[in-house]
C-alpha cells in the first residue's frame, strides 16, 4: 500500500477543517453519558455498581482497591518495579523545579503586593484501563498532584477479572492516597459527586476514552476539570536533513496507540517526503498493531504533506496545534522560536516522543484538538491556586487616594470611597499637631 505526499497548497476547505478543527468526537455518546452521570449523582454506590455490572460486565466486591495495589507493587517483577520507579523518579524531579516560590515585594513606597501558592486539597486522578491500561499514565498524573502537596489524591480506574498490576502498582509508586476500581463516565461522576464509598474531589484530571472525556465535559461547571483530552496526535517537521526513517518512527508509535490517533509529517523537501512515505508504510507492516497504524495513517487529520518552504511547514505546523510536536531540521532551535503552539516539542534526532510518553520527567497527559492553542499539558500548576496578597503603608494609601476614590464615584460606590477616606482622615488627625 503505497501513502500519498500531499501538497500543502493543495488542500481544500475540507481538508483544512479535517486538520484543524479536529474534534474529541464525544458528541454521539453525550446523551447517554449525561444519564449515567445523573443516576451516580442521584443514587451514589448503587448506580456505580450497576453501571459497572453493565459496561465492564464485573460484579465489583470492595471498590476500595488501595492496598491491593500495595500488594500489586510488591509483586511486581523487579526490572519493572524499578523502570516505574526510575520513570516516576524523572518525572518528579521535573515537576519538583516547576513549584513556584511564594513573593512579596514594593511596588511603590509603602505598597507591598505579592502571590502565594497552596495546593487544592481533595484531587481525583483517572488512570485508564482494560485494552489501553497504562501504567505510565499513573505516574504522570499522580506524581505532580503530589508534588504539588494535593493532600488527598483519588485515583479512580476500570474494574477487570484481572487488575493490571503494573497499573495498580505505578498508582501506589506514584503516591495515591486512595484507590478505587470503577472506570469510564461512572468514575467521572462518582468523583464529581461523591458517593458513600468515594468522596468527591474538587479537580478531576487524566486521559480516557470517549466516555470519560465526555463525562469530564457534562460535570465541567461543578468540579474543575484539567481539559478533554482525546487520541495522540503527532506533527513531525523535517527538512531535507532529517532522516525520513525517524521521522516515519514517531509516526507510526503514536499512530499505535488508537485508531483515531492523528499523526502528521510536513516537509519542505520532496524526496524527504517520499521517503517518509515509503518508510511509513515499510514500518507499519513490521509492527505488532499494524492494524490500528494503518486506520490512524488512513485518519482524516493524518498524513505527509510537502510544504513550499519551512515557513509554510511552520505554519501548518502553528495552526494545527499538535498535542507532540518533533523538530528534525538542520536548525531546529530556529523552527521552535517560529512555533507557539504544541503540548510538548521534542528536538533533534536523539529524542523521541517515546522518551517524553515514559521517562524523561515531562509530562504526557497533554492537550489535544488544538488545545494547545490556548493551553498546556498537566503541571504543577494544574493543583495550584494563587492568592494575592498586598499591605499598604499610611502613605502608600494615600497615593492611592485619588484614583480610588474618583474611580469609586464613578462606579456610585460611595461606601468604598467612605472605607479609604475614614483611613486618611485618621491619620491625618493623628499627625496634626496639637
Ligand atoms: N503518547 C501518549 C502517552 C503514552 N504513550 C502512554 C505511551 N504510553 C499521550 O498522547
Ligand atoms: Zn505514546
Amino acid at each position: 500500500m503505497t501513502i500519498d505526499v500531499r501538497e500543502i497548497a493543495d488542500l481544500g476547505p475540507d481538508d483544512r477543517v479535517a486538520f484543524f478543527d479536529r474534534d474529541a468526537g464525544i458528541e454521539a455518546v453525550r446523551g447517554d453519558v449525561r444519564e449515567i452521570v445523573d443516576r451516580v449523582h442521584e443514587e451514589g454506590d448503587v448506580a456505580v455498581r450497576e453501571f459497572t455490572s453493565e459496561f465492564d460486565d464485573v460484579e465489583v466486591g470492595n471498590l476500595e482497591i488501595t492496598d491491593e495495589c500495595e500488594r500489586a507493587y510488591e509483586g511486581l517483577d523487579a526490572k519493572l518495579r524499578e523502570a516505574i520507579e526510575a520513570a516516576a523518579a524523572n518525572v518528579r524531579e521535573f515537576h519538583e523545579a516547576q513549584v513556584p516560590e511564594d513573593w512579596r515585594r514594593e511596588f511603590g513606597e509603602g505598597r507591598e503586593l505579592g502571590r502565594r501558592f497552596r495546593p487544592i486539597e481533595r484531587v481525583g486522578v483517572y488512570v485508564p484501563g482494560g485494552e489501553a491500561a497504562y501504567p505510565s499514565s499513573a505516574i504522570m498524573g499522580v506524581v505532580p498532584a503530589v508534588v504539588a502537596g494535593v493532600e488527598h489524591v483519588t485515583v479512580v480506574t476500570p474494574p477487570a477479572d484481572e487488575l493490571n498490576p503494573a497499573t495498580l502498582g505505578a498508582i501506589h509508586a506514584a503516591g495515591a492516597d486512595a484507590v478505587y476500581s470503577v472506570g469510564g463516565a461512572q468514575a467521572i461522576a462518582a468523583l464529581a459527586y461523591g458517593t458513600e464509598t468515594i468522596t468527591r474531589v474538587q479537580k478531576i484530571v487524566g486521559p480516557g476514552n470517549k466516555w470519560v472525556t465526555a463525562a469530564k465535559a457534562e460535570v465541567r461547571g461543578d468540579v474543575e476539570i484539567d481539559f478533554l483530552a482525546g487520541p495522540s496526535e503527532v506533527v513531525v517537521i523535517a527538512d531535507e536533513t532529517a532522516d525520513p526513517e525517524l521521522v516515519a518512527a514517531e509516526l507510526v508509535a503514536q499512530a499505535e496507540h488508537d485508531p483515531n490517533a492523528s499523526v502528521v509529517a510536513v516537509t519542505d523537501d520532496e524526496e524527504t517526503g517520499e521517503a517518509i512515505a515509503a518508510a511509513v508504510d515499510a514500518q507499519a507492516s513490521a509492527r505488532e498493531r499494524e492494524d490500528v497504524i494503518r486506520e490512524a495513517l488512513a485518519n482524516e487529520a493524518s498524513g505527509i504533506l510537502r510544504a513550499r518552504s519551512m515557513s509554510e511547514a511552520i505554519l501548518f505546523a502553528e495552526e494545527y496545534a499538535p498535542e507532540h510536536l518533533s523538530i528534525l531540521a538542520a536548525d531546529d532551535e530556529e523552527v521552535l522560536a517560529r512555533v507557539d503552539s504544541a503540548g510538548s516539542v521534542f528536538l533533534g534526532p536523539e529524542t523521541p516522543v517515546a522518551a517524553g510518553d515514559y521517562a524523561s520527567g515531562t509530562n504526557h497527559v497533554l492537550p489535544t484538538n488544538g488545545g494547545a492553542h490556548v493551553a498546556g499539558g498537566l503541571s504543577v500548576e494544574t493543583f495550584l491556586r494563587s492568592t494575592t496578597v498586598q499591605r499598604l503603608s499610611a502613605s502608600g494609601l494615600s497615593d492611592l487616594d485619588e484614583t480610588i476614590t474618583t474611580l469609586a464615584d464613578a462606579e456610585g460606590l460611595e461606601a468604598h470611597t467612605a472605607s479609604v477616606r475614614t483611613r486618611i482622615e485618621r491619620a491625618e488627625a493623628e499627625t496634626e499637631p496639637t
